[in-house]
């Protein structure tokens, strides 16, 4: 990892394991240092991109424009000359994908809560003219809440002229594929959602797939028939439904709106599907501008001027991100220690833990500055510059808050009418100093210039000469363009690589019922079925039960299948001796097997990890994650890996 490209991605967020990758991108789990929040962070590489920079684009473009409370939330896009990455909200409950087949299927109630939250987003995504065009359920993320999030935008599409009008582009993956778009004929991209969603409520509801074949044209033609299986624990009422969804004729298909108020979504339900954002783009929080202006020592004007610009920079990521805590009933109160913003080396030696920012032990300290060194640049900055805005002590701090909300009339609310449209208004009506693009929320310590290498993201349009400007390959039709300073300072003696040390939390942390430990013989779903818990994370504070030599400690979860051998290492042979003869390919790191498959000419088809694990009382598990390939052909691999082996 070149530590030069992090370096900006550093200033803002610890970063932890990678917790998935997704076709070119790498995505990490890292903390927000001010807020103390989890996000999940998608890396991508610049020169690996190659063909895929335009669905990058189009899905930074289209994130940007949404927010709503099924969708999952872009935070920050930070560019660098090599990287991209993508802040966005974390959802530790991982794929909708794996909860089905660890579950073998969902009943009609469980499939109905996440089926209404699939087309209130989708609903949502339609009324501001997209189509996803990739809707499965690997693109659908659980949160902390067990609510649903959509990801993926890399292959939506916004027709100039609306979402009643033609699209051509054949996208999206084979098995959700509506018929008029296999068949390359011009298609509606709300329609070719519709079929999509049948195929994600089939998927619920049987845990497979109604029109499936390793080969595709064979695929093709069975979707273009459109007849499917119908499994006798259907009831009448999803039959009709399926059957609205899955009309090979377009015209034919219900329609999203008429789906807002179905019979079957209104079961149990006395209303029709809320799809209007409850979090509408734009919207500001009257706690959070004050939080976020006390911090900074702005004024809540200026405060407000800065964060309507929604420049998808720390300063709309803090803004958003603090918003997120005030929704889950947290503080709203911006991280006063050093760690926060200080050399890391200053944080290891007070062997500060990401457990602080949960339990919240140091979060209300006072933070006050010693003397400081300022760079010549610094001078330049006044009022609205970075000197004097650290963080006030907690005396002063209550003291200041309490002045600034009897003096301090901004509007901050509501600001439904601020969306990213109306920026240029916002702009002109904040003040001037204030349009560079620095970070109030940055330490003042002693600043170091850093010219902006490569911003094609958001291309600094004034300050510099037009001869060393550099063009963004993404921004092209940003709707937010905004001018940027192009020697943004950063703090001087932060060491990258340290926070860039991964502190090795694990996902795998949750509890079980010991009701639910019994033993099946499903791969898959039924031994863990019932199993829906929460992830938990664990700081390495709390891994005591960590022993290096022995398979890791880890609760159950719905990627751990239970065995009934209890020796590790027997469970591990067992397995590598299994993985040969069904082709796959493994590099042993301890107890974890890195196993990939390959085609006929080299090309990896699948990467996956197996790991053995002790859960509670001395019974051995093993943890799969698929990194990378098709979920139903992983699926059908590890089951058949796993059911081959003696456990
Ligand atoms: N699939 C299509 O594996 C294969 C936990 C986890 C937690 C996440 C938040 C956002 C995203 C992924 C998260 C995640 C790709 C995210 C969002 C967008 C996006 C991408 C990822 C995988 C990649 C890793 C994902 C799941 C989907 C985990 N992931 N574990 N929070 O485009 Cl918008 Cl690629």
């Amino acid at each position: 990892m070149a530590v030069d490209d992090y370096e900006e991605l550093v200033k803002y967020y610890e970063l932890h394991e990678t917790i998935g990758t997704g076709g070119f991108a790498k995505v990490k789990l890292a903390t927000h240092l001010l807020t103390g929040e989890k996000v999940a962070i998608k890396i991508m590489d610049k020169d690996s991109l190659g063909d895929d920079l335009p669905r990058v684009k189009t899905e930074i473009d289209a994130m940007k424009n949404l927010s709503h409370q099924h969708v999952c939330r872009l935070y920050h896009v930070i560019e660098t000359p090599k990287k991209i990455f993508m802040v966005l909200e974390y959802c530790p409950g991982g794929e909708l994908f794996d909860y089905i087949i660890a579950k073998d299927r969902l009943s009609e109630d469980e499939a109905r809560v996440f089926f209404r939250q699939i087309v209130s987003a989708v609903a949502y995504i339609h009324s501001q003219g997209y189509a996803h065009r990739d809707l499965k359920p690997e693109n659908l993320l659980i949160d902390e809440d067990h609510n649903l999030k959509l990801i993926d935008f890399g292959l939506c599409a916004k027709p100039k002229g609306g979402l009643d009008y033609h699209l051509m582009t054949c996208c999206g993956s084979p098995a959700y594929a509506a018929p008029e778009l296999i068949q390359g004929k011009a298609y509606i991209g709300s329609e070719a959602d519709i079929w999509s969603m049948g195929i994600l409520m089939y998927a619920l509801m049987c845990g497979y797939l109604p029109f499936d074949d390793d080969n595709v044209m064979v695929l093709y033609k069975k979707i273009m028939r459109g007849k499917y299986d119908i499994p006798k624990w259907l009831s009448p009422g999803t039959v009709l439904l399926l059957s609205q969804m899955l009309q090979v004729d377009p015209k034919k298909r219900v329609s999203v709106k008429h789906l807002l108020k179905h019979p079957w979504l209104l079961q149990g339900y006395n209303c029709p599907v809320e799809w209007y954002s409850k979090c509408p783009l734009g919207y500001m929080d009257e706690d959070c501008v004050t939080e976020l202006s006390v911090y900074s020592k702005h004024s809540k004007h200026s405060m407000s001027c800065l964060i309507s610009e929604w420049n998808y920079d720390h300063i709309t990521a803090t803004y958003l991100l603090l918003q997120t805590k005030k929704n889950r009933g947290k503080p709203v109160r911006l991280v006063r220690s050093l760690a926060a913003m200080e050399p890391s080396s200053f944080k290891e030696l007070k062997s500060r833990t990401n457990l602080d920012f949960e339990e919240g032990s140091n979060v209300e300290q006072p933070y006050v500055f010693g003397s400081m060194e300022f760079s010549d640049d610094e001078l330049f900055y006044d009022d609205c510059s970075y000197s004097g805005i650290e963080p006030l002590p907690s005396k002063e701090y209550s003291k200041y808050r309490a002045e600034l909300n009897s003096v301090d009339s901004a509007p901050t609310t509501p600001m439904s009418q601020r969306s990213s449209t109306k920026k240029s208004e916002n702009k002109e009506n904040s003040d001037t100093k204030l349009s560079i693009n620095e970070d109030p929320f940055l330490h003042p310590g002693p600043w170091t210039p850093v010219a902006k290498k490569k911003g094609i993201l958001t291309t600094p349009t004034h300050n510099i000469p037009s001869a060393t400007k550099e063009k963004s390959c993404l921004n092209k039709d940003t709707p937010t363009k905004k001018p940027i300073v192009n020697n943004e300072m950063i703090p001087a003696g932060i060491s990258p690589e340290r926070r860039c040390r991964s502190v090795d939390i694990d996902l795998n942390q949750v509890h079980m019922d010991s009701a639910q430990k019994k033993k099946g013989t499903k791969v898959f779903g039924s031994l863990e079925r019932g199993l829906d818990k929460v992830i938990t994370m664990l700081t390495p504070s709390k891994r005591k039960g960590f022993a290096r030599d022995g398979p890791r400690k880890l609760r159950a979860h719905y990627n751990v299948t239970m065995t009934n051998i209890l020796n590790p290492d027997h469970l591990l042979n067992e397995i590598t001796r299994v993985l040969p003869r069904k082709n796959v390919d493994y590099v042993q790191k301890g107890y974890t097997l890195k196993c990939k498959t390959q085609s006929d000419f080299g090309k990896v088809t699948m990467q996956f990890e197996l790991e053995v694990c002790q859960l509670k009382s001395e019974i051995m598990g093993i943890r799969r994650q698929r990194l990378k390939g098709d979920a139903w052909v992983y699926k059908r691999l590890v089951e058949d890996i796993l059911s081959s082996c003696k456990v």
